[in-house]
């Protein structure tokens, strides 16, 4: 199939006065049940309706045009508008749009695409990911991931192995359990969570709980510490394996100190559990590697994958499964019951293929690394010295910043207040999408901005802040 056979898109996918955007909201209000949303609160003003996207932008429905600095939701890696990724599922479609793998076949793109992130996820210290087991998301990942590893200990005698540690704040998702690894108290609070052995620990989080004093070197020995106290307390024997996020992306783009890793693999390493690298958000070049278990330098057992795999085009996900967990569910499995009617989906493992294709081309990896990442950490430093801003901090090609009432004393805003939901008003009445988690403003954008649009986007943040600013002076708020 001749890619040049694609049909243009019909005109009214560019014009916007053809939306009625009202009529839309009534319809969404009416019938979509929209995820993490309170519908109460929606119908009275309305989603805005995005209608489409070009580059670092989204346009919507008022021909409203915003820079997208969260990608998505920290998907849409190589930007939006990429014909060839289009085109690479468009002759999947017309090829073989889909089979199943269960009954012992197989399909071009998926077997393709396993090799390529084989290839690409590197070995570390003689341990290798030749495996790969595929789903739709980050949440059924980990799904597969609990199975996996209470498979791995009951194939090696150990079947009482069953607990797996956490730590709070955390994102895993949001399937039951998803949202039971992961560590928010929201979350938990709704439908009888977590599952039955799924324990947490604290986050590495130094601007809320580094001590007095403290360095934050001693701090990431210390939070490491805590695992290492939780299994003792669990018992050792009981450990299937601890997960966690090489940053945390929705808690808040929490980065670790750099003594953090290093001691969670000696502690995993010591007590012969498994490390599941939960890497939904930072692989693919989000923080200058293809898989960020590189750079920071820890051997991972299993690492979930989705979002960038396929920039968010289309609906991918899976485990990088290490060769440890892999010979014993081979060797010794027999059939593992369990996957997913997705699982290695020919149109998603095609537009992954040609995702990655754009990735290796444009060197995003490595421009992350080289350029736009300190790039970005240079313009960081300087919104760093905003008043507004406690801490603001970057990792590859994503950041964070904290909104505190007193810079000097490094005093918060109570929760109460909404600091962050008033900065993120401001950032998208002024056309740039950020995050707020709490009183933590984040960004996440394309690893294809060019420095103009860095420039932009810090610019966009900054008259944010102002706003914010002054917003909070006239309430007598600071
Ligand atoms: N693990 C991690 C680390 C994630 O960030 C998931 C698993 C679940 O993936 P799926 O594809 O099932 O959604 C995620 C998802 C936010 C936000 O507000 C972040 C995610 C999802 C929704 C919202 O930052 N991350």
């Amino acid at each position: 199939m001749n890619p040049s056979t694609l049909i243009p898109p019909p005109a009214w996918v560019r014009r916007t006065e053809q939306y009625d955007t009202q009529a839309l909201q009534a319809l969404d209000s009416a019938h979509f049940i929209h995820p993490f949303t309170d519908h109460g609160d929606l119908a009275t003003r309305g989603a805005r309706v995005i209608t489409r996207a070009e580059g670092v932008y989204i346009w919507d429905s008022e021909g409203e045009k915003l820079l997208d600095a969260m990608s998505g939701l920290w998907c849409v890696n190589v930007g939006y508008g990429r014909k060839e990724l289009a085109d690479a599922a468009y002759q999947q479609m017309m090829t073989l749009p889909f089979y199943n793998s269960f009954f012992q076949t197989t399909n071009v793109p998926a077997v393709k695409l396993a090799a390529r992130l084989a290839s690409l996820a590197p070995e570390v210290d003689g341990r290798s990911f030749q495996h790969v087991f595929y789903s739709s998301s980050g949440s059924e990942s980990n799904d597969s991931n609990v199975r996996m590893v209470r498979r791995y200990w009951d194939l090696l005698g150990q079947p009482q192995r069953k607990v797996i540690i956490s730590r709070l704040n955390a994102y895993h998702g949001s399937t039951m359990a998803g949202a039971s690894l992961g560590g928010m108290s929201s979350m938990h609070a709704q439908g009888d969570l977590p599952i039955p052995n799924i324990t947490h620990i604290g986050q590495p989080y130094f601007f809320e709980n580094g001590l007095p004093g403290e360095s934050e070197a001693e701090f990431g020995l210390r939070a490491a510490g805590w695992l290492e106290a939780k299994i003792v307390e669990v018992g050792a024997d009981k450990v299937a394996a601890f997960i966690a996020e090489p940053i945390q992306g929705a808690g808040g783009v929490i980065i670790p100190p750099a003594t953090y890793w290093p001691e969670i693999q000696r502690i995993v390493d010591k007590y012969n559990i498994l490390l599941i690298s939960d890497e939904v958000i930072c692989a693919f070049g989000r923080l200058g590697h293809w898989f960020a278990y590189e750079k920071f330098g820890y051997k991972p057992d299993l690492v979930t994958f989705a979002k960038a795999v396929t920039s968010g085009y289309i609906p991918l996900g899976g485990v990088m499964v290490g060769d440890r967990v892999a010979k014993v569910l081979i060797e010794k499995g027999g059939e593992f019951n369990h996957g997913y009617t997705y699982s290695g989906h020919p149109v998603a493992c095609a537009v992954g293929l040609a995702n990655l294709a754009i990735m290796e081309r444009e060197q995003l990896p490595q421009r992350v690394r080289d350029d736009i990442g300190p790039y970005l950490a240079r313009g960081f430093e300087k919104i760093a010295e905003h008043p507004l801003v406690g801490v603001a901090e970057t990792c590859g090609f994503t950041a964070g910043l904290v909104l505190v009432k007193d810079k000097k004393r490094r005093e918060r805003f109570a929760e109460a207040l909404g600091v962050g939901m008033m900065c993120r008003g401001h950032c998208f009445q002024n056309g740039l999408i950020m995050r707020a988690v709490g009183d933590r403003m984040i960004i996440a954008p394309p690893l294809t901005m060019t420095h103009d649009d860095i420039d932009e986007m810090l610019r966009l943040i900054r008259q944010a802040l102002d706003l914010t600013q002054q917003e909070l002076h006239q309430k007598g708020l600071i």
